[in-house]
């Protein structure tokens, strides 16, 4: 039987699970490039099945290990299981940190694990704009569990991390982030605490703290009907028991059964699609306002110091707020 690619479109493909296909559609969402576009809007209608997990701490903790071993786990478990990190990479050459793609490799064999690592564009600890849109390729495809692996720091990313239906924060005893130090913002994105590396000395003195301050919470805790847990792991030592992975993806079972069961789900899918609708129609007004100055007739009366920038700025949204994004 022939090939007959053209009859179906690339969404098409992709909601059949073609790999090669998905592939080449995170590629073009990740270079930003319109083709993307008509492809993401035709697999829009097939999200929402996915459970989305987002694993944040400090470059260090061991949040590609956890992933890693998270993925053996949910696999065993008969779990389908696709991941995007992204890597805090080097605003000059752009490109994703090596050793978590070939961390990663043991999985690479096997169809029910996709990963994906994407470059941060180096802004301020800054998540890759196209974050959402690749969780939505992988949504559409219908794996059953999407970890997103992320620095946690930077405005951006923490829109991310709000809009997940799980958080991750993972520390460890040495990684510097003294508990009591810790930013008040992470304990109000927190779904569970992880304490990685427990085989180190001062684990369970960062375990112990945490269990204090969730209790203090103050009234910064994301969510008040869910007590925050904190789970001991280590990726490298230890019978299972002591590694702490199944008990791991045993609590965020427990808080996906938790959301389902009250508010929570519908608002954090509510939350996600108000960021992505923002941020589209956020992109869209730039690119436009910036055409616009450009011929726009005051700019000269501007430069010739007749206006200032405020008047121009509102002449400026005057003129592309008339026009359909
Ligand atoms: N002792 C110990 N080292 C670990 C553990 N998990 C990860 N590491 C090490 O910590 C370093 C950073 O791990 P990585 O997963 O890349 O951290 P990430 O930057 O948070 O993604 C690596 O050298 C890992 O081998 C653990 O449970 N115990
Ligand atoms: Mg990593």
């Amino acid at each position: 039987m022939t090939h007959a690619p053209s009859l179906h479109s690339r969404a098409q493909r992709v909601l059949a699970g073609e790999t090669i296909a998905a592939a080449r559609l995170i590629r073009d969402v990740d270079d930003r490039r319109e083709a993307a576009r008509a492809d993401l809007r035709e697999l829009f209608p097939h999200v929402g099945k996915a459970h989305i997990i987002g694993v944040t701490g400090s470059p260090g903790v061991g949040k590609s290990s956890l992933v890693d071993a998270l993925i053996t786990e949910w696999r065993a478990r008969g779990k389908t299981v696709a991941v995007v990190a992204v890597d805090p990479s080097s605003p000059f050459t752009g490109g994703a940190i090596l050793g978590d793609r070939i961390r990663m490799q043991t999985h690479s064999l096997d169809p029910g694990v996709f990963i994906r690592s994407v470059a941060s564009r180096g802004f301020l600890g800054g998540l890759s704009p196209s974050i959402d849109e690749i969780v939505l390729v992988f949504d559409a495809m219908g794996f059953d569990v999407i970890l997103v692996e992320t620095v946690g720091v930077g405005q951006g990313e923490v829109d991310i991390i709000r809009s997940s239906h799980t958080t991750l924060v993972v520390l460890s005893p040495n990684s510097g982030d003294d508990v009591q130090g810790l930013k008040a913002g992470l304990l109000e994105v927190a779904d569970i605490f992880v304490v990685n590396k427990a085989d180190l000395p001062g684990a369970d003195r960062t375990r112990t703290m945490l269990k204090r301050m969730v209790n203090l919470g103050q009234g910064a805790l994301r969510d008040p009907g869910w007590a925050i847990p904190t789970r001991s792991t280590s990726t490298t030592q230890g019978t299972p028991e002591e590694r702490g992975i199944a008990a791991l993806v045993d609590a965020c079972v427990e808080h996906r059964d938790h959301l389902r069961g009250g508010p929570g789900l519908a608002e954090r899918n509510a939350s996600r699609l108000r960021s992505y609708v923002l941020r589209l129609a956020g992109e869209g007004l730039a690119g436009r306002l910036e055409k616009a100055l450009l011929a726009h007739p005051d700019l000269a009366e501007l430069e010739r110091g007749e206006t200032d920038p405020y008047a121009v700025a509102n002449a400026l949204i005057g003129t592309v707020t008339h026009e359909d994004l």
